[in-house]
């Protein structure tokens, strides 16, 4: 991020990419900490790269103070050309050279939370994308990679723990300073590295320890460091981190190539972690769980985050990006190793189902949107004003659904040898997304994707998500059915027209009692069984099945087999039929989620006052169905009962009218609430008792559904005025042995507005005043509870006036203001458009301190063009007031100009 804030911020573009200048062959840092001024020696040994033109050196940095510079250790002369130090007077031909630069910054005072900063007295370093430069001048970008010694001084009082990348070399004493005694630690990283993997902490911090043997015999020391107090919520993060250094070598054959990995948390963090080699820096949020303080959900975050970024260490650390362009190529497959990590981990198909579903859910109401939206581009874009804002559902989510698609083309074990064949040609390099897929491809040369590389490609290069719209015909005198799949895309901002992307499309038939049919296309002699993957590639393709009695149930895109809408006319029936027996679980599940989006968006389209019928029988019976099931897991059920969201809901709609939507939603909770209460109550009776806590997935899962249940019957109450089920809510809360349970709980009186919440929620405040992550959800839940005539938006106001509200932390920023303006669409909306004027002033406020945060809460409008009347002029009079500041952010001046483009 540059705090450059005048003017239209600079376009970067892919196409304008140059190798460097210069190679940085090694770099020695030396920190003299202190809060105020922190003193950096930066002494650098460069050479001119042989293959570029001889021209200057031209050093990035921002909020520096620079003291000295000097070239072989004589003084010389330099410039600066706006923020960039200039070195003109260089020494010509080939040799290397010393450079040596000091300069002070002031971690107290960076409150952006890039580069060097403090929290809670602890220095953390925060370097991705662009945050080095904000420690010293240097070749900031990631294709310059180096060897790093690092030599941390500090008072041993303060900061008694001194961290960076690689091995401890040397420690000890220095001569006391005015505030005590001095220490110093030296490290030095074995392996070379971009700049924005170099990291430091130092602070009064403990630490969990843990020694392990790679396959190989090595030894490994593995360490996570929290506050003093926060020990006893760090087994979890440890055992995740061992399951996933065990996962990486036995499925991709990738040990860890470090002798000390280390995990440091911190609660004041932009985002979720990072990356930075053998020094890990994680938000608390995703490293401290406790059965009394975290979900389920929480523990898997944290499993999931600790091995994303761990499975980094391969997958963007060894094998780095050329430039920030192609940061899909560590994100999208880091995700997609973290997805496929978590599902082994979860084990039985139900789990892994589970696991999908929730990703797809992620994908589909978080990322199409994107897709859709202003700011939608390519999986690798083709240019930024400001590249934190391309750390997006689009690089992460959608990234890794390309490069699943790679494995779907290729098959597991051929993905896994594409992989290794990734690994031998550019261990050690930087490289681009087309040496990812060439690779891939290279390794599989029989696969679809090797014969349809160049268009698959496409992927890569064109934004938007495509729609595949599936036409069956059945002819009975020819026992045959002919499927036509075709496929288009809407333009995207920049690219008016696209060509036909490579579509695989897992598909199963069925007959219409839900048996599974032998599939068989008119060419081949023989029947499968199961699933098949066509692959689509044109605009349009027809694949005609034969040998059928009767006309089939066609299961389409089984498993979401590449991440695009599927438009197919299914009757209700067909729907039921693939809800109660496909064999697929995720299109079980989808079955179950377009019956119930036809119905919302049928009474959101009608004219007059929203039903309290929405819902038809045959639906509710099925519900009732699967939640008597007793073959389906409970996880699996919660999913199936949960309906579409109201951003999901509003994603199918052209004209989004936010109030009618959540009406017809919350009408639909209601209807399944009371039409299915027997069932509601045998289900949370059945389910709420899971003996000591453990959060797996099946013990998960028994909650997950109980706190539905629960959520329903108080729900329920709320209409039937009865007493019961919000007392048993209350005492439910006062009993549980766990966070999880103990939240359903609370969530269930909030979420049905019940007398009996406010109460709850007090307890809960005392209970738990001294946790901030806990005290994050609590901030959260009342941000993101169910609106009843405007009453959420004076709870936020009110809720920023707490003692315990601090604007400059962004979890808990996060935690109200994202809660009420991102994830809570039926109380921002308002006709009034007291929650635009509401957004657009908190956006101008954080963008003052934090332009990262400020730039992902600008986001909350990017779809104001599909809103009705009157919610859309007055959101683009909103998004129009911000870009009227003069002194914005990059971030936030680039993420509304684009959302008020044409
Ligand atoms: N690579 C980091 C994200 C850095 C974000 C910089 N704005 C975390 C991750 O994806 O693992
Ligand atoms: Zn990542």
């Amino acid at each position: 991020m540059t705090s450059l804030r005048e003017g239209a911020p600079a376009v970067v573009k892919r196409e304008d990419y140059t190798a460097p200048a210069f190679v940085v062959d090694t770099v020695d840092l030396t920190f003299d900490l202190d809060p105020a001024k922190t003193r950096v020696l930066n002494k650098m040994r460069l050479r001119r790269n042989p293959g570029v033109a001889a021209q200057p050196l031209r050093l990035d940095g921002e909020e520096l103070n620079l003291a000295r510079v000097l070239v072989n250790g004589a003084g010389t002369s330099f410039k600066m050309d706006g923020q960039q130090l200039v070195l003109e007077k260089l020494p010509e031909g080939d040799e290397p050279f010393e450079l040596e630069i000091f300069t002070t910054c002031n971690p107290s005072k960076n409150t952006q939370l890039m580069g060097l900063y403090v929290s809670q007295g602890t220095f953390f370093t925060q370097c991705e994308a662009e945050g080095f430069r904000r420690i010293t001048y240097f070749l900031d970008r990631p294709d310059v990679m180096a060897s790093y010694s690092v030599t941390l001084r500090a008072d041993q009082t303060a900061y008694p723990v001194l961290l960076s990348n690689g091995n401890l070399v040397e420690q000890g004493p220095l001569e006391d300073g005015p505030n005590g005694p001095r220490h110093y630690a030296k490290w030095v990283d074995p392996h070379k590295k971009p700049c924005y993997l170099f990291a430091l902490v130092a602070g009064s911090l403990v630490h969990r320890e843990q020694k392990i043997l790679s396959r190989s015999g090595t030894e490994h020391t593995l360490q996570v460091y929290v506050r003093a107090g926060d020990l006893d919520k760090t087994e979890h993060a440890m055992n995740s981190l061992m399951a996933s250094i065990a996962w990486d070598e036995a499925r991709f054959g990738l040990p860890l190539d470090l002798e000390r990995f280390m995990i440091v948390a911190t609660s004041d963090f932009n985002m979720g972690a990072m990356e930075n080699k053998g020094l890990n820096i994680f938000n608390t949020k995703y490293v401290l769980a406790s059965a009394a303080t975290a979900t389920d959900v929480d523990f898997g975050n944290v499993e999931s985050v600790v091995g994303h970024e761990y499975f980094h260490n391969w997958t963007g650390n060894r094998v780095t990006c050329r430039d920030w362009f192609q940061l899909s190529l560590k994100e999208g497959l880091t995700v997609f190793r973290d997805q496929e990590f978590s599902m082994d981990m979860a084990g039985s198909p139900s789990a892994r189902a589970v696991k999908r579903i929730e990703d797809v859910r992620v994908l589909r109401t978080a990322q199409f949107p994107e897709d859709a939206g202003p700011m939608a581009h390519p999986v690798r874009p083709d240019q930024y004003a400001e590249i934190n804002n391309f750390y997006t559902v689009t690089i992460y989510e959608k990234g890794a659904e390309v490069v699943r698609m790679q494995q779907t083309l290729v098959g597991r074990e051929g993905f896994a040898q594409g992989m290794k064949l990734y690994f031998e040609r550019h261990d050690g390099q930087a490289v681009t997304c087309d040496d990812f897929a060439q690779a891939m491809a290279d390794a599989n040369p029989a696969s679809d994707l090797a014969r349809l590389l160049p268009q698959f490609k496409r992927w890569y290069s064109q934004a938007g998500t495509p729609r595949v719209q599936a036409q069956g015909v059945y002819d009975a005198a020819a026992r045959s059915y002919t499927l036509t799949l075709s496929q288009s895309c809407p333009a995207t901002p920049g690219q008016a027209v696209k060509e036909p992307f490579v579509i695989p499309v897992a598909l199963g038939l069925l007959d219409a009692q839900g048996q599974e049919l032998p599939l068989q296309l008119a060419h081949w002699t023989q029947p499968e069984q199961g699933s098949r993957t066509l692959v689509l590639t044109e605009a349009s393709e027809t694949f005609t099945f034969v040998n059928l009695d009767s006309e089939p149930v066609p299961s389409l895109l089984r498993g979401f087999s590449a991440p695009v809408v599927l438009e197919h006319a299914y009757s209700d029936a067909q729907l039921l039929t693939l809800l109660a027996h496909d064999t697929d679980p995720f299109n079980r599940w989808e079955a179950g989620q377009r019956l119930a989006l036809r119905q919302a968006l049928a009474a959101i389209q009608a004219d007059g006052p929203v039903p309290t019928e929405v819902l038809n029988g045959a639906y509710l019976d099925a519900m009732r169905g699967v939640l008597r099931h007793t073959g389906l897991d409970a996880a699996f059920k919660e999913l199936v009962l949960t309906l579409p969201s109201e951003t999901y809901i509003a994603e199918q709609l052209d004209v989004v009218d936010p109030q009618r939507i959540h009406a017809v939603r919350e009408a639909m909770r209601a209807q399944l609430a009371n039409a299915l209460h027997a069932d509601w109550a045998q289900a949370f009776d059945a389910h709420q008792h899971n003996g000591a806590y453990r959060p797996d997935p099946v013990s998960s899962g028994r909650r997950a559904l109980a706190g539905l249940a629960l959520q329903m019957l108080c729900l329920a109450a709320r209409h039937t005025g009865d007493p019961v089920w919000p007392g048993k809510a209350l005492q439910r809360f006062k009993d549980a042995g766990n966070m999880t349970d103990r939240f359903n709980a609370l969530n269930a009186l909030v979420g049905s507005g019940h007398a009996l919440a406010q109460n709850a929620l007090e307890r809960f405040h005392a209970l738990f005043k001294n946790e901030e992550l806990v005290l994050d959800k609590w901030f959260a839940l009342q941000a993101g509870a169910p609106d009843h005539g405007g009453h959420i938006l004076p709870v936020v106001k009110q809720l920023l006036q707490h003692p315990d509200f601090h604007l400059k932390n962004p979890n808990r920023a996060r935690s109200v203001i994202f809660s009420y303006c991102n994830a809570n669409p039926g109380a921002f909306h308002r006709a009034d458009a007291a929650g635009y004027v509401f957004w657009s002033e908190r956006v101008v406020e954080i963008d003052a301190f934090n332009p990262q945060v400020a730039a992902r809460l600008a986001r909350a409008l990017d779809r104001w063009k599909k809103l009705a009347e009157p919610y859309r002029t007055a959101a683009r009079e909103a998004i129009a007031r911000v870009a009227a500041k003069a002194d914005l952010s990059n971030d936030v001046r680039e993420v509304v100009t684009r959302a008020l483009a044409d």
